[in-house]
């Protein structure tokens, strides 16, 4: 594609007054991702990899990640290897981030059961246990990401997850970055899988001759890895769950006249160098023209000046601001679009927080960037994207869990409860049921 270098790096501006139903339902859409081309692009792979298990496996990372120097097995065991080359610094923040997300997602896990006793002698109960193995998918390419691996990894490791799958793609000569490596030690990984895309997806839903099949696969990762994942959790013979639907990552800004335009800018810029088409909205709650024009002017002057700009070149013009006239009209569209990263730049920012019905998480004032999230502050940066915040939540401590329910009645409690039961199944004409209550009651008699 030709894109004009000189040309102003714009978003795009609708006045929600002046939009009509049908144009603020578009203006909430997310570009459709076609997922049905998707899964029959992938499924040749998943079957090959099913079927062909390892030597399967490892002709396909020789093709995609032009990896030729693995034989026999694409795993590797606990203890691994100290990664070599890691710069001290980075190590040191992957030590202070580890720490926070650690922090935040052992707070979550559940220690103590919860028990209600419902009736007199009756008893019901709820525990969490963890799911014995999960496979956690990790980005590669040319990107390192060992955020992703620690936002996984941590909630796995305080979760008690017996067996935990690390799955990237390698570099051409068989290793994985010592970024990647050093949070694989530090979460208490017990194999690393190299191996990326559909391929490393399949080998963790079915097993290989080496490869631990597990019982959910989490993760980001491009279109091939998200159809991958949707194809397998379909599969019962895989018998296997899946974190969430993923799509482009997004951000949605509400601002209003308090606001600094450049910290405004930063933020929409961050979320739209991660990919063409990362979703930038940013709601104006009464802002002057004025204003909007700063805010533009930054989004133009920060990204010519950032890395990435050939990505933020493509990404912020489908980007938009949508004016608004108050705080609840903004939290309004926020709500209904349900973006994966809500920033509040508001005057009383805490006091907006009550209003979110629906997103990811939420950076609340003007010194949360998302960047704090999606790295080092403790939450976690595996999000629901595309909408799915009205019903999904964020990777949590509890995915890597699953609870299970017990009761226990005493002979008083089925003198209660009994009657009730047997009435039930009576109605349903299921005699059978009925009959294992009334026996007991009969031998209490
Ligand atoms: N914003 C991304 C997560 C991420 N950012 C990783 C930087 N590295 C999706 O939530
Ligand atoms: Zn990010």
């Amino acid at each position: 594609k030709d894109i004009d270098p000189e040309a102003p790096i714009r978003m795009r501006t609708y006045n929600l007054a002046e939009t009509t139903p049908s144009a603020r339902a578009k203006l909430l859409k997310r570009p459709v991702l076609n997922s049905d081309a998707m899964i029959a692009k992938v499924r040749p792979i998943v079957d090959a990899v099913r079927t062909g298990g390892d030597a399967a496996l490892l002709k396909l990372t020789a093709q995609f990640d032009k990896c030729t120097v693995l034989k026999d097995t694409p795993i590797l065991r606990a203890p691994f290897h100290e990664p070599t080359g890691l710069d001290p610094s980075v190590q040191a923040a992957i030590d202070v981030a580890y720490n926070n997300v650690r922090a935040f997602h052992a707070a979550q896990a559940e220690s103590t059961p919860l028990r209600v006793e419902t009736m007199p002698g009756v008893v019901c109960s709820r525990f969490a246990r963890p799911i014995a193995r999960v496979g956690l998918y990790v980005p590669g390419g040319t990107a390192i990401l060992p955020s992703t691996a620690l936002m996984l990894g941590v909630p796995a490791q305080v979760a008690g997850c017996k067996e935990i799958v690390l799955a990237t793609p390698p570099r051409p000569d068989g290793s994985i970055s010592p970024e990647v490596m050093y949070v694989a030690r530090l979460v208490g990984a017990s194999a690393i899988l190299r191996a990326g895309g559909a391929q490393a997806v399949a080998a963790m839903a079915y097993g290989t001759e080496t490869v631990p099949k597990v019982d959910k696969i989490f993760g980001p990762g491009n279109q091939w890895v998200t159809a991958a994942k949707m194809l397998v959790q379909n599969d019962t013979d895989a018998l296997v769950s899946i974190d969430m639907p993923a799509g482009p990552s997004e951000v949605l800004v509400i601002a209003d006249e308090t606001c600094d335009p450049a910290f405004v800018a930063a933020d929409l810029l961050s979320q739209a160098e991660h990919g063409v088409d990362s979703q930038v909205v940013l709601v104006a709650v009464g802002l002057p023209d004025s204003t909007i024009a700063a805010i533009e002017e930054e989004v133009d002057s920060q990204a010519r000046a950032l890395p990435r700009v050939d990505i933020m070149r493509e990404s912020i013009p489908k980007s938009i601001i949508v004016k608004t006239a108050s705080v609840a009209e903004a939290l309004d569209f926020s709500n209904d679009y349900a973006p994966e990263h809500l920033i509040l730049h508001l005057r009383d920012a805490p006091g907006a927080v009550p209003l979110v019905q629906n997103a990811g998480s939420v950076f609340v004032g003007p010194y949360s960037p998302e960047s704090c999230g999606d790295y080092a502050s403790g939450t976690n940066h595996t999000l629901p994207t595309n909408g799915y915040a009205r019903q999904f939540s964020g990777v949590n401590t509890q995915s890597f869990q699953k609870h299970i329910t017990s009761q226990e009645v005493t002979a008083d409690g089925l003198k209660g409860l009994g009657p009730v039961v047997a009435t039930l199944a009576d109605c349903e004409g299921l005699g059978a049921h009925a009959n294992a209550v009334r026996i007991r009651l009969r031998s209490m008699q």
